[in-house]
């Protein structure tokens, strides 16, 4: 097993859900670590307890990953101690919506669409070049099942989580020849804030996503990211699909009080 430890981790959308389980797990790793997300004053929070509790060093990034401009300025003038990303950790991501496409909000497509596929290749963009030119780095997308299956109403999420897997394989080609990894894990159902921001804060509707089934945690998917993380330099793990015990396929769950 490999360590992170020293290793600067960047994690997009660490103030929620598998991203913050990340931070926390990578902490534990003794990794120095780079949070983005919107909400800052969660992301300082979450600094704040990592410090406290594991020693942990982190810098914050607190920009929409939508927003290519302060993205390239934020990147190219990193503070010298904090700019040789090791390991990036593309996470950040939502669905907005449960429509059929002929009732699709334009709004809701153009979020998912800048967050979940432009915003991954923002980052990804900018911090690649540095993992050639140093010989060393992995690049962590978070994708989906819904990356593998289209289910109804699902259209436009699912069409960004497949982009996803594709451009996790094409960065993977693109990057043969040289030791920076690229590996693409794709839950299924996760209990985060995911279903609340996609009802846009109908809670019971979110609730009744996961009720009667044993969801994953975003705990377990740190959990596999970390491996991917954590194997000798020379094996990449390419792809893992990560499911519920209670779910079979997109729309295949089992729930117990039905
Ligand atoms: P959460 O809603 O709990 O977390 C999403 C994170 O992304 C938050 O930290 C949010 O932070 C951040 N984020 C959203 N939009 C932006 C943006 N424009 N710029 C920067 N950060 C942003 O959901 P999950 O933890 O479940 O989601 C993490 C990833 O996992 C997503 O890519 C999702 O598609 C994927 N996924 C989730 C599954 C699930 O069942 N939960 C299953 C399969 C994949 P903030 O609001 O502060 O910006
Ligand atoms: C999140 C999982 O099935 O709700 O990507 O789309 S699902």
């Amino acid at each position: 097993m490999d360590s992170v430890e020293d290793k600067i981790v960047l994690i997009t959308g660490a103030s929620s859900g598998i991203g913050a389980a990340c931070a926390k797990l990578f902490a534990q790793g003794k990794a120095k670590l780079i949070l983005n997300a919107r909400r800052e004053e969660t992301l300082k929070k979450l600094a704040a307890e990592l410090e406290e509790d594991y020693g942990t060093q982190c810098y914050l990034l607190p920009f929409d990953v939508r927003d290519r401009a302060t993205i390239e300025r934020t990147m190219t003038s990193l503070p010298p101690a904090w700019s040789n990303i090791d390991i990036l950790i593309n996470n950040a991501g939502l669905s907005r919506g449960l429509d059929p496409l002929q009732d699709g909000k334009i709004q809701d497509w153009e979020e998912m669409i800048d967050t979940n596929i432009k915003g991954l290749l923002y980052m990804t963009r900018y911090i690649t070049p540095g993992m050639v030119e140093r010989g060393k780095g992995h690049v962590i997308n978070i994708g989906s099942i819904a990356g593998h299956e289209t289910y109804p109403k699902g259209n436009v999420y699912c069409a960004t989580k497949a982009a996803v897997r594709a451009i996790s394989e094409g960065l993977k080609k693109d990057l043969l020849g040289t030791p920076v990894r690229v590996s693409c894990i794709d839950p299924g159902l996760v209990e985060t804030e995911f279903s609340l921001v996609r009802f846009r804060g109908e809670a019971e509707k979110a609730a009744k996503t996961y009720q009667g089934l044993t969801p994953l945690t975003p705990e377990d998917i740190a959990d596999v990211i970390y491996f991917c993380a954590t194997r000798p330099p020379h094996v990449n793990i390419s792809e893992m699909l990560v499911i519920p015990t209670d779910q079979s396929g997109a729309t295949m769950v089992h729930r117990r009080n039905e």
